[in-house]
């Protein structure tokens, strides 16, 4: 006898294959495809899992999600947002970031909870209230159901160029060790074509970048570099946009502080959680810690690569009040329109 949830499966299988195969895909760089869905490029290993989340997710308007373009710093706001949510639903030296990693505290819908499931329970895989889930999904593709509910999504996004770089080394890790690795000439023309996971780049970012400036109160638009220069006031902003301020004696007893020293790459990247375990997608979590700094991509891209991304972030900012910072606490390097 087959079961009527085989059936579901099934014939979702089934709509599925049609589906694919009429989206225009790409190589990825780690040697997958990519297919071009809803005007953003999803990796093949996701691209069913991020249907079923479009179809099916419905939104509590109490959720909190953690969205962000690949590599701009997922992990870190994960390891933020978690501890500053929770900080009193936990004594304070049993953070479970401690000793679990900050995607199995803070789950993707596409590369963890509808990976293998196009109807998975949601009821309990929160540990704590409200729930916060995390997504690559760019702002235009989100379930409805996220964009018309009360919950609420905070945003990071990184320079370009930091992006790349960081893009580029992971991926060459994920390939088959008998694949050859993508060389950064050709990555570069793929992520100039906007042709990356999730991307293109430009698009996501703007896309809620203008999501935020239309509705601040929905989307908090946070960035890296300014993370890296002043976390303090930063996650002050945070703690506010998420409902839980941190009163004044939390600040005199130095929650603040203590909530960025146990997010830092510096503590994350040495806990043994973080060296030793595999994420659900079959990442190693150590891949998500190599040096989280700003203008590292200075010690890789050509001068010819530099001219081109400087006049592509001119061109796709344009008018849009966004700009990036390129170097860390130097004056000069803001590239704006
Ligand atoms: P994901 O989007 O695939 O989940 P994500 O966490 O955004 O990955 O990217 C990893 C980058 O964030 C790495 O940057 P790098 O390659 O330039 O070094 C990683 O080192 C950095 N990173 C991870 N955790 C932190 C942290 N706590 N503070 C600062 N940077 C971090």
């Amino acid at each position: 006898m087959v079961s009527k949830s085989h059936d579901v499966y099934s014939s979702w299988d089934d709509e599925f294959k049609k589906l694919v195969q009429s989206f225009p895909k790409e190589k990825g760089w780690a040697g997958s495809n990519l297919y071009f869905y809803q005007g953003f490029w999803c990796p093949s290993l996701v691209l069913k899992a991020f249907i079923s989340f479009q179809k099916h997710f419905q939104a509590f308007n109490s959720d909190i999600i953690v969205a962000t373009f690949p590599k701009c710093g997922t992990t870190w706001l994960k390891a933020l947002t978690f501890s500053t949510l929770y900080r009193n639903q936990f004594p304070w030296d049993e953070n479970p970031l401690l000793t679990f990693g900050p995607h199995q505290l803070v789950r993707f819908f596409e590369y963890d909870l509808y990976l293998n499931n196009p109807f998975p329970d949601l009821r309990n895989v929160c540990a704590y209230q409200p729930r916060l889930f995390s997504t690559h999904a760019p702002y235009a593709t989100l379930p409805t159901s996220i964009k018309d509910s009360g919950c609420k999504i905070v945003y990071i996004c990184r320079n370009p160029m930091d992006m790349f770089i960081s893009l580029w080394l992971f991926s060459a890790k994920l390939r088959d060790k008998n694949q050859e690795s993508l060389s950064l000439d050709e990555a570069f023309d793929k992520f100039y074509h906007g042709i990356s996971a999730h991307g293109p780049f430009f698009d996501h970012v703007l896309g809620y970048w203008k999501a935020s400036q239309e509705n601040p109160n929905k989307i908090l638009f946070l960035n890296f570099e300014d993370l890296k220069e002043d976390m303090d006031s930063h996650l002050k902003i945070l703690a506010m946009f998420l409902g839980v301020p941190f009163t004044d004696d939390e600040e005199k007893q130095g929650v603040v502080e203590k909530i960025a020293k146990i997010c830092s790459f510096e503590n994350l990247k040495e806990l043994e959680v973080n060296m030793k375990d595999v994420h659900t997608s079959g990442v190693p979590h150590t891949h998500f810690f190599r040096k989280g700094e700003v203008g590292d991509w200075s010690n890789y891209l050509t001068p010819f690569m530099i001219e081109c991304l400087e006049k592509l972030i001119q061109e796709k900012l344009n008018g849009s009040g966004l700009t990036f910072k390129l170097l860390s606490e130097t004056a000069n390097n803001i590239a704006s329109p």
